[in-house]
Order: structure tokens, then sequence, then C-alpha cells
């Protein structure tokens, strides 16, 4: 018996590839997320950047709490079984009027998993719309295997090396997926997907976790690590990740270089990056 999806969603992912709308908390809930990361912001001068985009799930308890939202979870159990990672989070943030966008491109491709068995929950603190660059996706496109990417390192481009699948999709199949702040979009690791630039008057906020069932394992590093969000782990592939006790706490904070550094490695292998601050590197610096 399912938990939150019907089998109806359930079968439409497994043949799509994605779900959305789906509401994971009320509009004002969503909105007093928006605030907190801007309060953080305020701080610091200006947008959230480089690492910090990355796993911030280690560094603020209240996205510690969102990788492990019940509605989430129950969602994402639905679809790969009651023993959960979260593997990694990410902010996908496009200023008002800003030329940041997102190639076409499918998740699976630098991120070194043993299979495509990893789901996307993108939860929108703002709305995503036409007008902001929504997300949008090719429906069935995770049945295609690994395709190959080129990297482009467009300044722009959020991605870390700015890869694009290096075959033509015909925009006029995508599907946009409109999301109101506290509804999330699921999406498959093989699904190719995208979005256009913000030409909006504000900003467009979409926080992504990254959900594996724990059999999963990283094959391109040596090592690597992961939260348990649900469940039990009972393969130890991933070495597990604390819950942070408060914000930005000291000894979180030094976990966090070392983890982002690692993963940057495993994302940017090949290429001589080797940091997500790193100015060389595409993305959400
Ligand atoms: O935020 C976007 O527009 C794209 C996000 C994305 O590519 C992802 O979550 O995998």
């Amino acid at each position: 018996m399912p938990k939150l999806l019907s089998q109806a969603q359930i079968e439409r992912f497994r043949e799509e590839g994605f779900l959305a709308p789906i509401r994971v908390m009320p509009e004002t809930d969503a909105l007093e997320y928006r605030r907190r990361l801007e309060r953080f912001e305020a701080t610091t001068g200006g947008p959230m950047a480089g690492d910090l985009r990355h796993k911030p799930h280690l560094l603020f308890t209240w996205l510690a709490d969102l990788v492990r939202h019940p509605r989430i979870l129950d969602a994402v159990e639905d679809l790969y079984g009651p023993d959960l990672l979260c593997w990694s989070s990410s902010f996908f943030i496009k200023e008002e009027d800003s030329p940041s966008f997102v190639s076409w491109h499918q998740d699976s491709t630098y991120w070194g998993l043993s299979r495509p068995d990893v789901v996307t929950a993108w939860v929108a603190f703002t709305p995503a719309e036409e007008a902001n660059g929504a997300m949008q996706v090719m429906p069935g496109s995770h049945h295609l295997d690994q395709i190959p990417h080129r990297d482009t390192f467009e300044k722009h481009n959020l991605l870390t090396r700015g890869q694009e699948v290096a075959v033509e999709v015909d925009e006029r199949l995508a599907v946009r997926l409109d999301l109101r702040p506290g509804e999330m979009s699921l999406h498959h690791v093989r699904l190719v997907h995208g979005s256009p630039p913000n030409t909006s008057g504000d900003r467009r906020i979409g926080f992504a976790i990254r959900y594996i069932p724990t059999s999963v394992r990283q094959v391109a590093g040596d090592s690597d690590s992961a939260t348990l969000v649900r469940g039990e782990d009972r393969y130890g592939h991933f070495a597990p990740e604390p819950r942070p006790r408060a914000d930005l706490d000291p000894e979180m904070l030094a976990l966090h270089k070392q983890i982002t550094e690692r993963n940057a490695r495993i994302l940017y292998r090949g290429t001589g990056v080797e940091s997500f601050n790193d100015p060389r590197g595409a993305g959400l610096r």
C-alpha cells in the first residue's frame, strides 16, 4: 500500500520519469524557508554561493529537517522502498532578470552512482513558472541509457561543468513543471531536463534533494558519504553523515568542507577543477 502517491502516479513515474506538482507543505511554510535562506544571505551580503549551495542540509537545521520531511520521504519510499539515503542536496537559485540557466542534461552523467535508482525532489521556495525559468523535462527520456554529454563550462550555466546532452533535443516535446511555493516535482536521474533564464522581477529558488536506496554505491571515488533519512542502512556503502544541532556549527562547517571537496573531486574528475569555489568550474558558484 503506497504511503503518499497513488498507484497511478507510481506507474506514471515509471513511464514518464517525473511527477509534479506534489504538495509538501503550505505556501506560508515555504515562504518561511525562503526567509531563513535570505536571513543567512543578509549576513554574508550576497546570494548563497560556492560550496555552501552543496549539501547545505549538513549546515542548517531547517534544511536538515527538510531533507527528512515525512511527505517527501513517503513519496520517495513509494518509488524506491523504505531504506533511503539523502545522497546530496543543492540550491538552484536564479536571480531576478538574470542569464542563469540549466542546459539539457541527465543528472546521472557525472554522479558516479552504481545504478540509475536515484530520484530528485525539487522543492519550490518561490513559484516556478514560465517567466522565471521553471524546469522543463523530456517525458520518457529516462528510458534511454546514459547519453554522451559535452562540457561547455558556460559561465551562466548552473551545472558544475555546464554539461549538455550531445544530441538534438526536440523542445516541442518538453513539459514545463510549474510549481507553487511548497510544492515539489520528482524526477528520475536519467530524465533529460533543463531550464531557461529567469526573466521575471523576482528570484526563483528551488532546493533539489537527491535520494537513493541504501543499496546504491559510489563507483567513481574511493569514498563518499550520505545521510540516512529513513529506515536502515544494511549495506554501509556510504559513510554516515551526522545531523547538525545548530546552524553553522563549527564542527559541521569543517566536516562540510571535507565532504564538499571530496564531492567536487568526483563531479569535476578529469577537468583539473577541484572545488565548488574554483572560478574555473561552471555552476553554482
Ligand atoms: O533548477 C533547475 O532549473 C534545474 C534543476 C536540475 O537540473 C536538477 O535538479 O537536477
